[in-house]
């Protein structure tokens, strides 16, 4: 199977698990997991923060980020289709009991929408107090987030009182197609959480890092979600591991959703938007009469190709260190093949 559903799917490769057999560990709630304590100082500096917090996923990661930054019947705006909004289940409502306030159209927003949507100075209203933004925005393409707007919107909402998350679970591949380090792209924002889990190659893990202040509330509100481990250093070295040894080669992956894209560009019957296509993702639409995607990613799966199907026309396809050029090369034409039988 070439498998293109999300670089979720990566499996831990000898080397991870073998730095995960030798980790050294300790419990966690008493601050006392070595490897667990390195991954979160290494991050905190990556992110240019003074503190992190080791969390199980990217959800409860923004999940506690929302919980420390905000109160009930806050307002938070964030871009279309947030991966906070759509795809975490209602947490940040349900949970935090917050408004989300939708800015922006295709998951990227600037200053004036922040500003068009914020909510406040009357008690009617749910006062914004939080604005998230995603890097690389999922559902928007993979497409990253122009660090001028980011400067901007984090900036001025200094000045309005309003804090900054973004949602980074993919911030390593916005910062490898830039060109900037993660340490710039993290700078603007109060917090930011990035995530071991998905093109970095881990089996488990986010971490989320910002002020000593706000990483203390926060850790408290991983407990409060039952969110806080024990010897999980074990997981923590896969991070650590796959920190020195996977963000370089995402340009692989990046290169790999761009031979995709290229070769899918030229079937009749698929469109995609190649300026979309700036990281790992590869975002496209069936355009032939009778077929939907759900029943167009049945027919790959059958020829040994799986992809997310996201609606009734829309398929996603992601690359990851499990995808090489020559899985990429075997793909495309199958789905061709798939368009027409
Ligand atoms: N995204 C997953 C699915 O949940 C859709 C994927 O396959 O892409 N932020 C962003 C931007 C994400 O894309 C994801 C996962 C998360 C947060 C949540 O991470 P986990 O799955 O660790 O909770």
């Amino acid at each position: 199977m070439i498998d293109l559903r999300s670089d979720t799917v990566t499996l831990p490769t000898p080397g991870m698990r073998e730095a995960m057999a030798r980790a050294e560990v300790g419990d966690d709630v008493y601050g006392e997991d070595p490897s667990i304590n390195r991954l979160q100082e290494r991050s905190a500096e990556l992110m240019g923060k003074a503190a992190a917090l080791y969390v199980p996923s990217g959800s409860m990661a923004n999940l506690v980020a929302v919980l420390a930054h905000t109160r009930q019947g806050d307002s938070v705006i964030l871009g279309e289709d947030a991966h906070s909004w759509l795809y975490e289940s209602g947490a940040i409502s349900a949970l935090a009991g917050v408004l989300p306030i939708i800015a922006g159209e295709g998951g990227t927003f600037t200053w004036e929408d922040v500003e068009k949507n914020a909510k406040g100075g009357n008690i009617h209203m749910a006062p914004t107090t939080l604005v998230m933004m995603e890097n690389t925005h999922n559902s928007g393409g993979g497409i990253i987030f122009a660090q001028e707007d980011v400067k901007e919107i984090c900036e001025k909402s200094r000045g309005w009182g309003f804090k900054t998350h973004i949602d980074g679970a993919r911030i390593f591949n916005a910062a490898m197609a830039t060109g900037r380090s993660a340490t710039e792209l993290s700078e603007p924002p109060v917090s930011i959480s990035f995530c071991l889990s998905k093109g970095l190659g881990a089996p488990v893990g986010s971490v989320l890092c910002g002020p000593g202040e706000f990483i203390d509330r926060a850790r408290r509100m991983r407990k409060m979600l039952g969110g806080a481990m024990r010897q999980a250093g074990v997981l923590a070295a896969a991070g650590l591991y796959a920190l020195d040894n996977n963000i370089e080669r995402l340009r692989e992956d990046h290169d790999n959703a761009r031979l995709l894209a290229q070769e899918l560009v030229e079937v009749k019957g698929l469109k995609i938007d190649l300026e979309k296509v700036q990281t790992n993702m590869v975002f496209v639409e069936v355009i032939k009469d009778g077929l939907n995607a759900v029943e167009y990613s049945a027919r790959l799966k059958s020829r040994g190709v799986l992809i997310n199907a996201l609606g009734k026309t829309r398929l996603r396809a992601v690359t990851h260190l499990g995808i090489t050029r020559d899985d990429i090369l075997k793909a495309s034409p199958i789905f061709s093949e798939a368009l027409n039988s």
